[in-house]
């Protein structure tokens, strides 16, 4: 039995949430995490209760919520501070007038941004899927949760599965938020000692792409952080682009220091880099791409380089996987955990060698080590989880 990513249609999803018994068996801790990435990103729209719960009947070990600050200062679970985009702001005409641009990490932006927002006005929106190809009609329906409400879901859950549940907080756009007076760190840290989640080894992982973020967390809490590794973009012949804001810490930028300003997030992937993390966060959070690459190649012989599936689009599905890089096994040596992202069942966003199933990305990552998974469709991953645990990897 399983809940097949084919067979998950909404109907069966609206039927999952309104079932009280546990829909998924406790799979132990052997064999890598899994994090239900921004909820059941897959199913239902980002950071919301539904979304995370969801998740947890998916079977997900740890929910997680990125965070931002609201104008009064309330920590709340969205992935960027512009919530034009995974929110239903531009259908309310009383905030018409609050649209306007905004500097975000070096970039102009034109929405609506939540620190322009009190908690209370926050409440009176609700979230939208911001992926086209899945499923629009739970649009309007869910509120924007607080941190505090995702620790009291997570609390809940936990107990009545009688399973730990984790929760895998994300600081987002820290120095965005530290020079609007609205920091993010201390507030984190208050909350989690608050719920009894702040000790080394609580269900807890912080993670965030600013080092000095972590740098402060490491001061305020003993719980696990987490740095992670972005770049912009995958090249044709599979190395890393580091073009643009994604391409190196916001904190490094600005840093005015020219150690830092001319590296790129690339050199935490070195042996200097890894060094240099092991002395303030216990693990790396790299895009997958670190860990296994792909690049465009002419694999149907046509004389071109694009469409190789010949389906009319160019996307993963017409790239080919390159041989895994060194990365877990160097982190490893170092006593840094590995947790990498994001996994998706649609098959554009899969790489030709793996025939358009999802399983087979994650049974080749598991294979290479890796500790956590951030997914969108948690059912598949611990699908391919208990297919590697019954294979023996
Ligand atoms: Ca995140
Ligand atoms: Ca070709
Ligand atoms: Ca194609």
């Amino acid at each position: 039995m399983r809940f097949g990513r084919i067979t998950l249609t909404p109907a069966v999803v609206v039927a999952l949430l309104a079932c009280a018994a546990p829909a998924s068996a406790r799979h132990g801790a052997e064999g890598p995490l899994v994090i239900g990435h921004r909820g059941a990103a897959g199913y239902l729209p980002d950071h919301t209760l539904r979304g995370y719960a969801l998740a947890i009947k998916l079977g997900a070990d740890y929910v997680e919520p990125d965070l931002i600050s609201t104008k009064d200062g309330e920590l709340i679970a969205r992935h960027d501070p512009n919530i034009s985009d995974d929110t239903n702001v531009s259908e309310h005409p009383e905030f018409a007038s609050r649209m306007r641009t905004m500097m975000i990490d070096g970039t102009e932006e034109e929405g609506w941004f939540a620190s322009d927002f009190t908690l209370q006005e926050i409440k009176t929106l609700r979230a939208v899927q911001p992926f086209a190809e899945r499923p629009q009609q739970f649009n309007g329906q869910f509120q924007i949760p607080t941190f505090q409400e995702v620790i009291d879901l997570v609390k809940r859950e936990s107990k009545r599965r009688h399973r730990p549940i984790g929760i895998y907080p994300q600081t987002e756009y820290p120095t965005f938020h530290r020079d609007l007076g609205l920091p993010l760190e201390r507030k984190l840290a208050t909350a989690l000692n608050r719920a009894g989640l702040g000790r080394r080894h609580s269900p807890v992982f912080i993670q965030s792409f600013e080092p000095s973020s972590l740098k402060q967390l490491n001061r305020m809490t003993n719980v696990r952080l987490v740095q992670l590794i972005d770049a912009n973009d995958v090249n044709p012949d599979g190395s890393l682009d580091y073009a643009g804001r994604d391409g190196r810490p916001y904190d490094w930028t600005v840093s005015g220091d020219p150690s830092l300003t001319s590296r790129t997030f690339g050199f935490f992937a070195t042996n200097a880099g890894l060094n240099e993390i092991a002395t303030y966060a216990d693990g790396i959070g790299p895009w997958k791409r670190y860990i296994v690459s792909t690049e465009a190649v002419d694999s149907n012989h046509d004389g071109t380089v694009g469409d190789e599936n010949s389906d009319g689009l160019i996307d993963e599905a017409d790239r080919r996987l390159l041989p895994p890089t060194s990365l877990i096994r160097r982190a490893h040596r170092r006593g840094l955990f590995v947790h990498t992202w994001t996994f998706r069942d649609e098959s554009r966003r899969l790489a030709a060698d793996y025939d358009g199933d999802p399983i087979n990305e994650y049974l080749q990552f598991f294979r290479l080590g890796i500790d956590a998974v951030f997914s969108d469709f948690t059912d598949t991953a611990v699908e391919a989880r208990r297919s590697f645990a019954h294979d023996g990897g």
